[in-house]
């Protein structure tokens, strides 16, 4: 039996990860919650058991959670936790790994500034460099966020925030990159109403997950997952096309008064904009992928129009900051997408549009933005905050 650690266990994790890993058999996964204790709560409550609604298919129960532990309850208990852990994984969101505009480490930070200081850990790179300083045998470390270079990123978190604990990690460790892929809602009291189940998760039937062949130990044997020696392609088609979409109908579609991606997508305005804004943003992947962007780009059409799942665009529009880079801003740089364009500038409208009606924006940076909005050259100055101040005569014109 293999167990995994994982930080993180929001409804995408308990939709993709734990899945797949209940579909392998063979191993557990003991969970960890960074800050609240609703989930473990409720997930304990019930045997750590819960209903995955996969729309189309039915009910599937889920039963590979071991235990749920709460970080600031007992870090001790997650380090102790850590060191059983064959792999050591997290879906904790972009914002989880406290990098600046530059993709480093934000020593800056107030959490990772607490940890260096502070007694027992608190965020995942804490925890992650106490750990693998402390441990004698190989680790894998796989992220299951959406980020290009995801394991490289958190591989270089760690490595940075190592070093300035003093910290010396000896021992093998691989961090996988890896691309995910399943929508996954928030849920709603009618779909708990549906399954019976308050810890129950809605999702889509479909789902994918290509991850980079380098662990540094076992690994479940999980169906249907590609291992391939870069990720990269694959990490990009998602991220520029489905989530570039996403975002550009979140923006533009709240700007619309809209609630839904499904809305968004049949919408007059939007539907030929979210199509020019996947075939320009295929045009700028890599060689490898060209060939599979206009599949791709129609599968995608019917998720987005899928009328069950509910997925709401206020839900895709939070944290910006730290999704705009991606999602927007490398394409860009990469090629024309004046589609894509109108994507950024939707971000801009709706910062300056939210700000401007005196709404606090869900965004670790909310505080920034309101300033930026707020400031003589609004467009310029959110441009700076998303290290892209070179798009500025892009985003003007
Ligand atoms: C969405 C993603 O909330 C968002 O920003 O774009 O969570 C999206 O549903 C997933 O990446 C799909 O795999």
């Amino acid at each position: 039996m293999g167990r995994i650690l994982h930080f993180g266990l929001g409804n995408f994790a308990r939709a993709h990860l734990l899945d797949y890993t209940a579909d392998a058999g063979g191993w557990d996964v003991v969970g960890v919650s960074l800050r609240s204790t609703t989930i473990r709560d409720g997930l304990a409550a019930q045997g750590f058991a819960y209903d995955l609604c996969v729309q189309g298919q039915g009910v599937k129960r889920i039963n590979v959670l071991d235990d749920v532990l709460v970080a600031p309850d007992n870090p001790a208990a997650v380090l102790a936790a850590m060191k059983a852990a064959d792999i050591i994984s997290a879906t904790v969101t972009e914002k989880g790994y406290h990098l600046d505009a530059q993709g480093q480490l934000d020593l800056a930070d107030p959490a990772i500034a607490a940890d260096l200081a502070g007694q027992g850990p608190q965020t995942l790179i804490g925890f992650l460099a106490h750990h693998l300083a402390a441990r004698s045998r190989p680790a894998t470390v796989l992220s299951c966020d959406n980020m290009v270079g995801n394991g490289d990123r958190l591989q270089a978190a760690v490595t940075d925030f190592a070093q300035a604990a003093g910290l010396a990690i000896n021992t093998k460790v691989t961090f996988p990159n890896a691309m995910v892929d399943r929508i996954t809602p928030a849920t709603t009291d009618a779909v708990r109403a549906l399954s019976g189940d308050p810890m129950a998760v809605p999702t889509e039937a479909f789902r994918e997950w290509v991850i980079e062949d380098n662990f540094a130990g076992p690994r479940p044997d999980w169906p249907d997952v590609k291992f391939v020696s870069d990720v990269d392609p694959h990490e990009l088609r998602k991220l520029r096309m489905l989530n570039g979409a996403h975002s550009l109908m979140a923006y533009a579609g709240l700007a619309r008064g809209l609630e839904y991606v499904h809305q968004a997508v049949a919408d007059p305005v939007l539907r030929p904009l979210v199509t020019q804004a996947m075939a320009q943003a295929g045009r700028t992947l890599p060689l490898s992928v060209q060939d599979q962007v206009p599949a791709y780009a129609d599968a995608l059409l019917a998720r987005f129009e899928n009328p069950d799942l509910k997925h709401r665009l206020d839900q895709i529009a939070m944290d910006g900051s730290q999704k705009v880079p991606y999602r927007f801003v490398a394409t860009l740089r990469d090629g024309e997408a004046p589609a894509i364009a109108e994507g950024l500038r939707a971000w801009i409208a709706f910062c300056i549009s939210q700000v401007g009606q005196g709404h606090q924006l869900n965004d670790p940076k909310a505080e920034d933005i309101a300033r930026a909005a707020r400031s003589d050259n609004p467009t310029r100055a959110l441009l700076d905050l998303v290290g892209a101040a070179d798009l500025a005569p892009l985003i003007a014109g």
